[in-house]
């Protein structure tokens, strides 16, 4: 399953890097993208996990779209 999660407070290439390693850390992800303010996600995870994943990362979760 693709997931599309738009994310407020990334900035620059350190939120991405700090998004890509709480992704990183998740169970049931297959594979993901992240630029500034977006993630896609391939694999199978809960947009609960998600969100408290990027949560504690320091960002915030705006929407998560399944593709
Ligand atoms: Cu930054």
């Amino acid at each position: 399953m693709k997931k599309e999660v738009k994310i407020e407070g990334m900035s620059c290439g350190h939120c991405v890097m700090h998004v890509k390693e709480a992704l990183s850390e998740l169970d049931g992800v297959n594979n993901f993208d992240v630029e500034i303010g977006k993630a896609v996600i391939d694999g199978d995870v809960s947009d609960d996990a998600i969100k408290a994943a990027i949560d504690e990362a320091g960002y915030d979760v705006v929407e998560i779209i399944t593709k």
